[in-house]
């Protein structure tokens, strides 16, 4: 007879990380907590989105004189009610949000800071492709209660957890704590994530890329002269490369994640004198690139680890290439004239 697979709740992996640190409060733990509810909602409404048309197009009324939402809209709100009471926190940011997302004056604060990005890929809200929420989280390094705007602009490599939801043909939740990566599945009938990809790997090499190339004319040269690399027939090196691009970060890195390959987002070099990056540093690209390096892959800007760069404003951008560590110093050493 098969043996019964052990079934291991997201909560449960919590606590038992908990236990690993003797000291911990606690507080960490019910953060994550409150933050796997929040995904939960959004993943219920995420599956409902198309239901829209029929109850009534988002930003008006539905049939039942209710105001529907728009779903990034929706994401965004969910994730601040939740976390707002909690006294984990002490300030947020948000990509919905221009500046420092305080904590309600009648509420606790608490140590931490949380980064999100409630709706990853909301381009693709219409069409019924994968969409995500990633998030961020840093202690609180100034004095006072209160959270500051110096608090969000840590460095990557400060990140106390990071994390991704992707709502895709099943909703998981993948995360981060400095332990390795692990993986989550949301059963819907049981309303639990559980435990399906326990510390995960990146294959040091994959076979596939990841980025928009109708921008190519807009790239650097050493971008543009990786990419035809990768497209050149070598079969001892898996060349060429399949291309994979859905357009939601979190969707086309967690295939990476899975399967090995590069995700590029390089900068706009329409004016080589001031690259344009698209991408947002504080809760996309360094939140995806601890969780690249805690599972064996690396993450860099083409110049420097993705890590190790000083924020200086809460919306940066930057440019990224991120996934299997040999694909992404291959890419360095087309970008920094190696080769
Ligand atoms: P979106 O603007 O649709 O929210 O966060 C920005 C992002 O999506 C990423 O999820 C995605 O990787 C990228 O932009 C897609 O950009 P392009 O449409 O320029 O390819």
């Amino acid at each position: 007879m098969a043996k019964p697979q052990k079934v291991v709740t997201i909560q449960r992996h919590i606590m038992e990380q908990q236990a690993l640190h003797p000291t911990a409060s606690g507080d960490f733990t019910r953060l994550l907590w409150d933050l796997v509810l929040a995904f939960k909602m959004i993943s219920r409404e995420v599956t409902r989105a198309g239901l829209a048309e029929i109850l009534g197009y988002a930003g008006r009324e539905n049939v039942q004189g209710e105001q529907v939402t728009k779903l990034d809209e929706f994401a965004q709100k969910r994730i601040f009610e939740q976390m707002d009471h909690g006294g984990h926190l002490c300030c947020m940011a948000s990509e919905e949000a221009d500046g420092l997302i305080s904590i309600p004056p009648q509420f606790p604060r608490g140590k931490y800071i949380l980064l999100f990005d409630p709706l990853d890929g909301s381009s693709n809200i219409e069409v019924n492709a994968s969409l995500g929420t990633i998030f961020s989280i840093h202690r609180k390094r100034t004095p006072g209660v209160d959270g500051t705007v110096d608090d969000c602009l840590q460095r990557g490599i400060e990140q106390v957890a990071a994390g991704y939801c992707v709502y895709g043909s099943s909703t998981m939740l993948v995360y981060t704590a400095g332990r390795g990566v692990h993986g989550f599945t949301l059963d819907p009938s049981l309303g639990e994530f559980l435990l399906s990809h326990e510390q995960m790997q990146i294959p040091s090499r994959g076979k596939s890329y990841s980025l928009n190339e109708g921008n190519e004319s807009s790239w650097d040269e050493g971008t543009r002269r990786y990419v035809r690399h990768l497209k050149e027939k070598d079969p001892a090196t898996n060349r060429p490369y399949g291309l994979r691009y859905i357009g939601t970060l979190v969707a086309d890195f967690h295939r990476i994640l899975l399967k090995g390959g590069i995700f590029l987002y390089p900068p706009d070099c329409t004016d080589p004198q001031t690259p344009k990056p698209k991408l947002r540093l504080l809760y996309e690209v360094a939140p995806m690139s601890l969780i690249a390096e805690q599972a064996g892959g690396a993450a860099t800007t083409g110049h420097e680890r993705v890590l190790d760069v000083q924020p200086t404003e809460i919306h940066q951008r930057i440019s990224v290439a991120l996934g299997s560590r040999e694909d992404v110093r291959e890419y360095e050493d087309f970008v920094q004239g190696r080769r």
